[in-house]
């Protein structure tokens, strides 16, 4: 299963063993459970009400989640037919979705695209046009300043790290800094030149603006509500940058051509959408239910492979290419887990930020108009519902901090749900057309 996991996770297991009772004594000695008690505490406060969030929000996601694995793997099974033979449980091998940890599909959005239109290859746009990392980080920075944000300080520009640098080591996995020290924010990521890392771009500076936001607040308060708003601003940002409508006058792609039937197009769009931000929900949940397990001792070191993949079934649908034994640390090969970094941030942001985003939609005056086709590039109003909440930092219970941006209370799927309706009611016909032509099949051998 590839040279990655031997020189990985393989090489970690035992290193991941003992950090785990290591953690686990420090957090006893501060009186806590488990290290898994200290994660959901640093994030958000609570313990118990986290994990219940977790699956009330997964038990409103899986059916949208098992519509488009149904539709991927159907879309799979079709383009290698000759060459592999799928397990009958199901799942889809991991090494069949575009992406090292199997964390979203987008990169398999060719083979599954619904429409064969508009093929144009944004990254090579991107580099015709002159795009370099700098360039890119500027663009960001435009966006960012259109809804009335700052840019970003001399200190930024001047200390970040935003490519490779020759002849030395560096973790590229990007991130976002506070310094805690008068303007010292910085990024550190390995740009290239691609739409995905425009949007990481994005993802970073969102961080950086967040951090800037609630500078001003007592030191204790500079952090996010929790976690999972601080992952969620960027993204949110660049919802808004990779619609049609804002890349089209960006870059002069994706146009949409007025009078045109935007359907397949649509469709095309938030399929691939889809493969980014549905397919993560899973994972972004699963990283985490398996370290809580390991925390608090109901995975043992003995099963760590074994407990691992019987969570990415259960949650992904998602099997080994070949068995995995305990000779392997799989969940090592992720950055987070080697890094020791909390995931559930991540799931939360993936749910949160489709409410952050219908919110500064509806501030922008996108209204009788499908969601996924918003762009509030420019709209200071949409900007300031979202500055004001940032400027909070921790200083109020993250409830009231998404009320006052959202008007509701609780981290809820019906954002994401709505914003994919028009893709689900898709894949729900297309779903069944290839179940009837199945059964046709069956019934005439
Ligand atoms: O780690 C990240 C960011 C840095 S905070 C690039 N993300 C997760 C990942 O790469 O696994 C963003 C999405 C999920
Ligand atoms: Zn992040």
């Amino acid at each position: 299963m590839g040279k990655w996991r031997d020189v990985t996770g393989k090489q970690m297991k035992k290193k991941f063993t003992r950090l785990v009772e290591l953690q686990n004594t420090g957090a006893k000695d501060n009186g806590y459970k488990s290290q898994a008690e200290v994660w959901l505490t640093i994030d958000f406060d609570e313990i118990n009400g986290v994990e219940k969030m977790c699956d009330k929000l997964w038990t409103e996601l899986k059916p949208l989640y098992s519509e488009l694995l149904t539709y991927v793997r159907n879309k799979l099974v079709d383009f290698y037919r000759d060459d592999i033979t799928f397990p009958d449980d199901g799942s889809i091998p991991a090494h069949l979705l575009g992406n090292m940890w199997a964390q979203d599909f987008e990169s398999i959005f060719d083979i599954v695209r619904p429409y064969d239109i508009q093929n144009e290859n944004y990254d090579d746009v991107l580099k015709d046009q002159g795009y370099t990392p700098v360039k890119m980080f500027m663009k960001a920075q435009e966006f960012y300043m259109s809804l009335g944000l700052p840019r970003m300080t001399r200190k930024f520009r001047r200390k970040s790290i935003i490519v490779k640098p020759a002849g030395r080591k560096l973790v590229c996995h990007a991130s976002a800094w506070d310094f805690f020290d008068d303007d010292d924010f910085r990024i550190k990521m390995c740009t290239n030149v691609t739409m995905d890392y425009f949007e990481t771009i994005h993802h970073e500076m969102g961080h950086v603006q967040y951090f800037m936001a609630y500078e001003n607040q007592p030191v204790v308060y500079r952090r996010g509500a929790n976690g999972g708003f601080h992952e969620a601003i960027g993204d949110t940002i660049a919802n808004a940058v990779r619609t049609p409508q804002h890349l089209c006058e960006l870059i002069g792609v994706a146009c949409p051509s007025p009078g045109v039937d935007t359907h397949e197009a649509d469709m095309n769009y938030l399929m691939k959408k889809a493969l980014l931000k549905v397919a993560f929900l899973p994972f972004g949940l699963l990283i985490d239910k398996y370290r809580w397990a390991v925390f608090r001792g109901t995975i043992k070191p003995e099963h760590y492979n074994s407990e691992w993949w019987k969570m990415r079934m259960e949650y992904q649908m998602i099997s080994p290419p070949s068995p995995r034994g305990e000779e392997y640390f799989d969940p090592g090969a992720k950055y987070h887990v080697a890094a020791s970094v909390p995931y559930v941030r991540y799931f939360f942001s993936f749910v949160v930020q489709f409410q952050f985003y219908e919110a500064m939609c509806k501030a922008a005056g996108h209204v009788h108009k499908p969601l996924h086709e918003c762009d509030f590039f420019n709209s200071v109003e949409a900007g300031t519902i979202l500055h004001d909440m940032m400027k909070l930092g921790g200083s109020k219970p993250w409830p009231e901090a998404l009320e006052q941006m959202t008007g509701t209370r609780d981290i809820s799927a019906d954002s994401i749900i709505r914003y994919f309706q028009p893709l689900m009611d898709w894949m729900k016909i297309e779903n069944k057309k290839t179940t009837d032509k199945q059964t046709k099949l069956k019934s005439k051998k």
